[in-house]
């Protein structure tokens, strides 16, 4: 095959997937989101990818790493597709196979995420075949050019004429290409056939292939990007928008004047919605419509529960600031946040069930089959472990968990914040693992003391002189009680701590540093309210979070 033919035939494979691709997403507009083959086999990915990895996409894209994941997919997916529109030049049957195994992927990938029904096998199916249609059209069909290794030499070649059963005849355009390497090619030299037609000979096929790929493409976006759009449409935002929170039976403590400082790099003392960190397993933000929700407290119950969405607001909803942290989080890094979280106390619900005794562990479980284990005691201790409806004063945010989600401070997420919560499953650590558990994540997940440097930042330029050191500590449910600062490993200094709201927040502190000319390391460390001193030592963050100082180097001129 000359590098030409490689090329259209590449061109060709890559067309019918981005047909198979396109043509699915309106059917999943139907059966779901979260069955368009992209999406599904994204989230088998997500499921199936070693915890390393997943913590490398984190590290490198941050919370963009579900858009690199859908790109990396798609860009392998046209690599292969390229690859099979090459195979299917030769032998047609190979593409079609090809296509087959994708096609069968992408169902076995939408039927296998949690909560699918059969109809989620559709998207791929029909993706499937108009993919095969596409690929059968340009190899061998009616828009296939005279380039193929079997496609005989046109009548104007100079090796012989033509064939019946190819194509312009009759018969030519539905016939089987195996069948077609009956015609004598071998006859001439390669360099000749190439040569002899295709370049000079069939211009008008090669447009016509051409124009194919330019309308099926376009035609492919114009389905996969609708598609995209009427989904996103059948969304719940405009459930969510009017949702009206009732009134807390207890309002939230009013934050202390002075818990700001209100400093240009310090993160505010409440994180606004929208800066609010993301972390979750979803590719797709499930869509949950507060109507049908349904919250099902049971397993090992004495008395199993119930509830509609209508039913939690009907109790009386406490409103708590706490601060939301993430494992995953790097020493210094971000994925933490502090808000208003309004709902309705665990404790209450879990007293009315009526756990059986040994049941010493909680299953909180999403619509999209993602869980958390969160230990029954904690839940019961009597510290405001909520399943929060509102957020800073709003209905949760859809990729927040929208209608309702678990929030317990003092745990981390991955233990203990279930968004789009509809089940809690009373059951024991020794007879259940929760997701990340045997990923390589510890079932306990109490948060570690940690303390963060948010200004100055790391390698910014600063004039000598004072200059304002800060930043945020957090040990939520103990409490801080202090918070130090060294330079160049110097003697540890007593910073000012901001008030705090609850021990269930992080805190503010200040440092004022008489800054000298040269390269300077700035480093903070926290003790919590029961004395204890976060360690020096770096851990990673798995497989309970990660330990160390955080360290920020500065130039001073
Ligand atoms: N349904 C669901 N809930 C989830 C997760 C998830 O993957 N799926 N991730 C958890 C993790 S690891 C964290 S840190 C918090 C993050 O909550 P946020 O995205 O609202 O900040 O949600 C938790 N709840
Ligand atoms: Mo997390």
């Amino acid at each position: 095959m000359s590098s030409m033919s490689r090329g259209y035939a590449a061109l060709a494979g890559v067309t019918a997937a981005a047909v198979a691709v396109g043509a699915a997403e309106p059917v999943a507009v139907l059966t779901g989101p979260r069955s368009a083959p992209l999406i599904a086999v994204g989230g088998l990915v997500v499921d199936l990818v070693p915890e390393s990895l997943k913590h490398f996409a984190i590290s490198l894209f941050g919370t963009h790493d579900k858009i690199a994941l859908l790109i990396g997919t798609g860009v392998l997916l046209a690599a292969f597709a390229a690859l099979l529109g090459v195979l299917a030049a030769r032998r047609f049957w190979i593409g079609l196979a090809g296509i087959a195994a994708f096609a069968a992927l992408g169902v076995v990938a939408a039927l296998t995420r949690p909560g699918a029904d059969p109809a989620a096998a559709l998207p791929a199916l029909v993706g499937g075949g108009l993919g095969a249609l596409t690929l059968w059209a340009f190899v061998a069909g009616p828009l296939a050019p005279d380039l193929w290794p079997w496609s005989p030499p046109t009548p104007a070649g100079p090796a012989r004429p033509a064939e019946p059963g190819e194509r312009g005849t009759p018969a030519g355009g539905g016939a089987a290409p195996e069948g077609r390497p009956v015609a004598p090619a071998p006859v001439a030299p390669v360099g000749v056939r190439a040569a002899g037609r295709g370049e000079e000979t069939d211009p008008e096929g090669r447009r016509r292939f051409l124009r194919g790929v330019g309308v099926l493409a376009g035609a492919a976006a114009v389905a996969g990007l609708g598609g995209h759009w009427l989904a996103g449409r059948r969304g719940v935002s405009a459930a969510r928008h009017a949702v009206t929170l009732p009134t807390p039976s207890a309002a939230a403590p009013a934050v202390p004047a002075g818990a700001d400082l209100s400093l240009a790099q310090l993160a505010p003392y409440v994180t606004p919605n929208s800066g609010f960190y993301r972390i979750d397993t979803a590719l797709v933000v499930p869509q949950v419509d507060p109507a049908t929700w349904r919250l099902r407290i049971h397993g090992r119950v004495r008395n199993p529960i119930e509830l509609s969405f209508a039913d939690l607001l009907a109790r009386p909803l406490v409103e708590r600031y706490m601060t939301l942290a993430c494992v995953s989080n790097e020493v210094g890094g971000d994925l933490i946040g502090n808000a208003r979280w309004l709902g309705v106390p665990i404790k209450e619900l879990l007293d009315e069930a009526d756990p059986e005794e040994g049941a010493d562990q909680v299953v909180g479980r999403s619509v999209d089959g993602w869980t958390c284990g969160t230990p029954t005691a904690v839940l019961r201790d009597g510290r405001d472990a909520l399943l929060a409806v509102g957020m800073n004063g709003e209905p949760l945010p859809v990729a927040h968990g929208f209608p309702v989600r678990m929030v317990v401070p003092g745990l981390y997420g991955y233990v203990s914040a279930c968004k789009w919560v509809t089940e809690l499953e009373l059951t024991s650590f020794a007879d259940f693992d929760a997701y990340w558990v045997p990923r390589g994540w510890s079932a306990q997940g109490p948060i570690k003391t940690q303390s963060r440097i948010d200004a100055p930042r790391p390698r910014n330029r600063l004039t000598a002189g004072p200059v304002t050191v800060a930043g945020v500590a957090w040990a939520q449910h103990r409490g801080i009680r202090g918070v130090e600062v060294r330079v160049d490993s110097g003697p540890w200094q007593p910073a000012t701590l901001a008030p705090a709201v609850s021990v269930d927040t992080w805190v503010q502190w200040s440092w004022r540093w008489d800054a000298t000319p040269g390269e300077h390391a700035l480093q903070v460390r926290a003790t919590d309210a029961d004395g204890v001193t976060q360690p020096g030592k770096r851990s990673p963050v798995a497989p309970d979070g990660a330990t160390g100082w955080h360290t920020v180097r500065v130039t001073v001129r």
